[in-house]
C-alpha cells in the first residue's frame, strides 16, 4: 500500500503532486516526502524503521525544503558582487537542527500534523537529534546565535568552522563527581551536513623557509613544507526566519592527501602509511575544553591554522570566482575573528596574498587590514592566547617570518610617534620578551584588524583600560562595542511555544523578526490581572515539565510551586556558582537553628560542565552534590529547599530549564565576566535577575529598570579599589559568623563525612586569598537573595516584573547585534534571496 503511494504522482485532494513532495509545505507533502526518505534514503519500511530511522526521513523532508533557496542563494553569491561576511570561529553550539529547521522554514505545525498521521509523535523525534557540541559555552553559542540572525536578516555570510570528530565531552555524574565521556554525535550519521570533497584545499606544516629572486629579480620566499594535509568542507544550510535565505556553515575535517601511502606500503611498510592517514585525521578530530593556557598545546595550534588557512583559501576563490581582483577584496568580504583563537588568519591573508599571489607587501597589508575585525571576548589574562616562539615556528616556519616583518614595521612606527618610550614598544610588540619567547595572538588580531570590539557595553569600555590600554591610546578610532544578543528563534519561540503564543495573541507575531521594536509593546499587559494570570499559568506549566525532567534525571522530586532559582553556565570560580552555594549552607543554617524559620521555598538548580583538567571547578560539582546530599533529606527542612545538579547542560537541555525559571543567578565578579549571554535567555523567558554589575547585567539592568533587577555586590571599581587595599578575605569572618560558620562547615568535613578533607581546598582558598572576591560580596548576596524570597511571595508583583522584564529586554536581541555589526565594523547591507519571499 505504502509502496503503490510512493511510486504514484496521483495529486487528489490531501495527496501532493510530485514534485510538491520535495518542496511542499503542506502537511500531506511532509507526510509523503517522510515516507519517501524512509524507503529510499532509510531503505525502511515503517513495520521497522526504527526512531533514528524517522528521525532521518524527517530530518531529510526538512533540508530538502532548504536545497532550493541555499542553491539560489549560492548562485546569487556567485553573480552578484554583495559584499558577504566570513565569521572564523572555532566553535559553533548550534544546538539540534531539527526543530529550529522546522521553524524557520514554517513547516513546525504541517510536520507535526504529518508525524501524528503515522502515528508518531515530533517531540520524541527532536529527541532523537544528538546535537553537535561543536564549542565550550557562550563564545560557540554566540556564533550560533548570529548565524541565525545573518540569515533571518538576509545578510549573505559563511560561517567557517572545525567539523570535530568528538565535540564537547557529555557530563556523566558519578557520586557526586564529574565524569566525562566521549561525545560521538556523528555516530547515528549526520543528514544536515553535505560534504564536498572537491572542494579540498591542501594546508602545509612544518619544513623550513627558503628565498630566491623570481624572472623579474623580485625578492621572494618560498615555504618549503614538512607535511601536507588537506581540508574537506562539510556543509550545512543555516536557513533564516520567514525568509527564503539560507546561509552557510562550512566546517572542515582534516584528512590524509592521500588515503594510501603507496611507496610505503609498496616496501611493506604497511603501518607507517596508516599511520600519516591517523596523523592527518587527528587535527580536527578533537574540541579543546578551554581549560589550562594553552601554550605547548601543538595541536590547538595546528586546529587553528588549519580550520584557518582552508577557510581563507575559500574565501579567495569565490572573490576570484566573482572575477574580482585580489586588491579589492576588502571591499566584497568581511572577515571576523571571533576572538584569537583565529588570528593566525592576519599572517596566513599576507602568506597568501604575498606569496601565492604575488601581491606587494603594502598593498597586502591594506588589504589585509580592512578585511578583519577582531572581537574579543575575555579580559581573563590565561585565557589570552600566546605561543612559544619554538612551536610557533616550527610549526609555521613563513608565519612567523610574517609576524615578524610585520611587528618590524608596527614597532618602527611607534618607535617614531613615541621616541624613547622602549616600555612602550615592548608592551605593543607582537612579541613578548623575557623568560621564554611567545608570539601574542591578540596583539597580531589587534594590529591586523580595522575594528576592535567587545561584546558588553562595560566589557568594551575595560579593553580599554586593561589589557589593549596602549593599543586603545595608539588608535582609539579602531575600538568599539557590540552588545551580544541570543536569538529569539530558538530562546523563545522554539524553546517556549506557550510564552511565544500568549506573546503573539496579544501583540501579534512582528516580535519574532523585530524583537526590538515590538516586544515592548507587551509593557501594558503588566498592568492587567488577567494577562498576568495567564503568563503565571505559562511559567508554572513550564516549571511542571522541569521538575517531571528533574525526577527523571536527578531522581530528586521539587514542587513547581517553589522559586526555581537557577544558575546554569560553564563552571568557573569567577562566575561564582560557589558563592551561590555559601548562600544556602548559610540559609540551611539558619533553619536548623529556628526550624519554625519563614523562608521561600526554593529549589536551587544548578547545571554546567566543568573543564576536564580544572579541578577547582570540579570540586565546586562535587560540593553542589554534597550540599544537596544534607538539605535535601534533612527533615527539618522538609520540602522549603531542594538542590539539584541537573547533569549534562547544553542547548537541548536547556530547552527544559530557562522557561522555567523564576530566578536568573548572574553572580560573576565584577570585571570577570564579558558578557554573559544565559543572562538574556532567561530574562526573555521570564526569570528576574539576581546580579552584580558585570558583563552584559548592566545594560540588562538598564533595560529593564533597577527596580525589576536584584542587584548585589562590589562594582569594578571597587572590587579594584579593594584589592589595591590589600584585600585579606579572613577579616571578613570575624564579624560574620554565618559565614564563619559556613566555611567551617565546608573546610571542617560536615558536608563529607568519609573524607573530611575533601573541600579543604575550596575553603582554604577562600580564605587565604579570594580572587574573586566572594567572602567580600557574600552579606551583600545574601541580603539581595533575601529579598527576592520577600518578593516572590507577592504573586501579582512578581509577575508584573517578569512581564516588564520580557516587555523591555527587545535590544538583546542577536539581531540588534548583527546589525551592529552590519553598521559598524562590516559595512554589510542585507540583500533578499531572489529565491523568492516566505
Ligand atoms: C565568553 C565570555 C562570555 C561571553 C561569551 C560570548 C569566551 C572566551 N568568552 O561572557 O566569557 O558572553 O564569550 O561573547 O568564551
Amino acid at each position: 500500500m505504502t509502496e503503490r503511494k510512493l511510486l504514484t504522482t496521483s495529486s487528489t485532494k490531501g495527496d501532493p503532486a510530485k514534485g510538491e513532495i520535495r518542496t511542499g509545505s503542506s502537511s500531506a507533502a511532509i507526510k509523503q516526502s517522510i515516507l519517501d526518505n524512509l524507503h529510499f534514503i532509510q531503505g525502511r519500511g515503517p513495520f521497522n524503521a526504527t526512531p533514528n530511522d524517522w528521525y532521518m526521513a524527517l530530518a531529510y523532508a526538512a533540508r530538502d525544503r532548504m536545497m532550493d533557496r541555499w542553491v539560489r542563494w549560492i548562485e546569487g553569491m556567485r553573480s552578484k558582487q554583495d559584499k558577504f561576511v566570513g565569521y572564523l570561529s572555532a566553535e559553533y553550539l548550534m544546538g539540534p537542527h531539527l526543530g529550529n529547521a522546522l521553524l524557520n522554514l514554517g513547516i513546525l505545525d504541517a510536520a507535526r500534523e504529518a508525524l501524528s498521521e503515522l502515528g508518531l509523535d515530533l517531540r520524541d523525534l527532536l529527541m532523537q537529534e544528538e546535537e553537535p557540541g561543536l564549542g565550550n559555552g557562550g563564545l560557540g553559542r554566540l556564533a550560533a546565535c548570529f548565524m541565525d540572525s545573518l540569515a533571518t536578516l538576509g545578510i549573505p555570510a559563511i560561517g567557517y568552522g572545525i567539523r570535530y570528530e568528538f565535540g564537547i565531552f557529555d557530563q556523566k555524574i558519578q557520586d557526586g563527581w564529574q565524569v566525562e565521556l566521549t561525545d560521538k554525535w556523528l555516530r547515528l550519521g549526520n543528514p544536515w551536513e553535505i560534504p564536498r570533497p572537491e572542494l579540498a584545499y591542501e594546508v602545509d606544516f612544518g619544513g623550513h623557509t627558503e628565498a630566491y629572486h623570481d624572472e623579474e629579480g623580485r625578492y621572494r620566499v618560498r615555504w618549503v613544507p614538512h607535511w601536507k594535509i588537506k581540508g574537506v568542507p562539510y556543509d550545512t544550510p543555516v536557513p533564516g526566519y520567514g525568509t527564503a535565505n539560507v546561509n552557510l556553515l562550512r566546517l572542515w575535517k582534516s584528512e590524509a592527501i592521500e588515503s594510501f601511502d603507496f611507496h610505503a606500503f609498496n616496501t611493506g611498510d604497511y603501518y607507517s602509511a596508516v599511520h600519516e592517514k591517523m596523523a592527518s585525521e587527528t587535527i580536527s578530530k578533537v574540541l579543546y575544553p578551554n581549560d589550562e593556557p594553552e601554550i605547548g598545546k601543538r595541536l590547538r595550534l595546528a586546529q587553528q591554522y588549519f580550520f584557518v588557512s582552508c577557510s581563507l583559501q575559500n574565501v579567495l576563490f569565490i572573490h576570484q570566482l566573482r572575477g574580482l581582483g585580489l586588491e579589492r577584496l576588502h571591499e566584497f568580504v568581511s572577515l571576523q575573528l571571533n576572538d584569537t583563537h583565529p588570528s593566525i588568519a592576519v599572517a596566513e591573508l599576507m602568506r597568501l596574498l604575498v606569496d601565492v599571489h604575488l601581491m606587494d607587501w603594502d598593498t597586502a597589508w591594506h588589504v589585509t587590514k580592512n578585511t578583519f575585525g577582531y572581537t574579543n571576548h575575555t579580559l581573563l589574562p590565561e585565557a589570552l592566547e600566546k605561543w612559544h616562539l619554538g612551536l610557533f615556528g616550527n610549526m609555521l616556519p613563513r608565519h612567523l617570518e610574517i609576524i615578524f616583518e610585520i611587528n618590524r614595521r608596527f614597532l618602527d612606527e611607534i618607535r617614531e610617534r613615541f621616541p624613547g618610550d622602549e616600555g612602550r614598544v615592548a608592551r605593543l610588540s607582537l612579541i613578548e620578551e623575557g623568560g621564554g619567547k611567545y608570539v601574542r595572538m591578540a596583539h597580531l588580531a589587534t594590529v591586523g584588524s580595522h575594528t576592535v570590539n567587545g561584546v558588553a557595553a562595560l566589557h568594551s569600555e575595560l579593553l580599554k583600560s586593561t589589557v589593549l590600554k596602549d593599543f586603545y591610546e595608539l588608535s582609539p578610532e579602531k575600538f568599539t562595542n557590540v552588545t551580544n544578543g541570543v536569538t529569539p528563534r530558538r530562546w523563545m519561540l522554539l524553546y517556549n511555544q506557550p510564552l511565544a503564543r500568549l506573546i503573539s495573541r496579544r501583540i501579534g507575531d512582528g516580535w519574532i523578526r523585530r524583537l526590538e521594536q515590538e516586544l515592548q509593546k507587551l509593557e501594558p499587559w503588566a498592568d492587567d490581572p488577567e494577562f498576568r494570570d495567564e503568563w503565571r499559568k505559562v511559567k508554572h506549566r513550564n516549571k511542571v515539565q522541569l521538575a517531571a525532567v528533574v525526577k527523571e534525571r536527578t531522581g530528586i522530586e521539587v514542587s513547581p510551586d517553589s522559586l526555581y532559582d537557577i544558575q546554569v553556565k560553564r563552571i568557573h570560580e569567577y562566575k561564582r556558582q560557589h558563592l551561590n552555594v555559601l548562600h544556602i549552607l548559610a540559609l540551611y543554617n539558619r533553619i536548623k537553628r529556628n526550624p519554625a524559620l519563614e523562608v521561600t521555598p526554593c529549589t536551587f538548580l544548578f547545571g554546567g560542565k566543568a573543564a576536564p583538567g580544572y579541578f577547582m571547578a570540579k570540586l565546586i560539582i562535587k560540593l553542589i552534590h554534597a550540599v544537596g546530599e544534607v538539605v535535601n533529606n534533612d527533615p527539618d527542612v522538609g520540602d522549603r529547599l531542594k538542590v539539584v545538579f541537573f547533569p549534562d547542560f547544553n542547548v537541548k537541555n536547556s530547552q527544559w530549564i530557562y522557561p522555567a525559571a523564576d530566578l536568573s543567578e548572574q553572580i560573576s565578579t565584577a570585571g570577570k565576566e564579558a558578557s554573559g549571554t544565559g543572562n538574556m535567555k532567561f530574562s526573555l523567558n521570564g526569570a528576574l535577575t539576581i546580579g552584580t554589575l558585570d558583563g552584559a547585567n548592566v545594560e540588562i539592568r538598564e533595560a529593564v529598570g533597577e527596580e525589576n533587577f536584584f542587584l548585589f555586590g562590589l562594582t569594578v571599581e571597587e572590587a579594584n579599589a579593594l584589592r589595591d587595599r590589600g584585600y585579606r578575605p579572613w577579616e571578613y569572618l570575624g564579624s560574620n559568623p554565618d559565614l564563619q560558620e559556613v566555611l567551617d562547615q565546608i573546610g571542617g568535613g560536615f558536608l563529607s563525612p568519609g573524607d573530611k578533607n575533601l573541600f579543604k581546598p575550596l575553603a582554604e582558598t577562600l580564605f587565604h586569598s579570594d580572587p574573586y572576591l566572594l567572602l567580600a560580596d557574600f552579606q551583600s548576596y545574601a541580603d539581595c537573595r533575601d529579598r527576592v524570597g520577600i518578593s516572590y511571595r507577592d504573586p501579582e508583583e512578581w509577575t508584573r516584573k517578569s512581564i516588564l522584564n520580557v516587555a523591555r529586554m527587545g535590544r538583546f536581541s542577536s539581531d540588534r547585534s548583527i546589525r551592529d555589526y552590519c553598521q559598524k565594523i562590516w559595512k554589510t547591507k542585507p540583500v533578499s534571496n531572489p529565491g523568492a519571499e516566505k
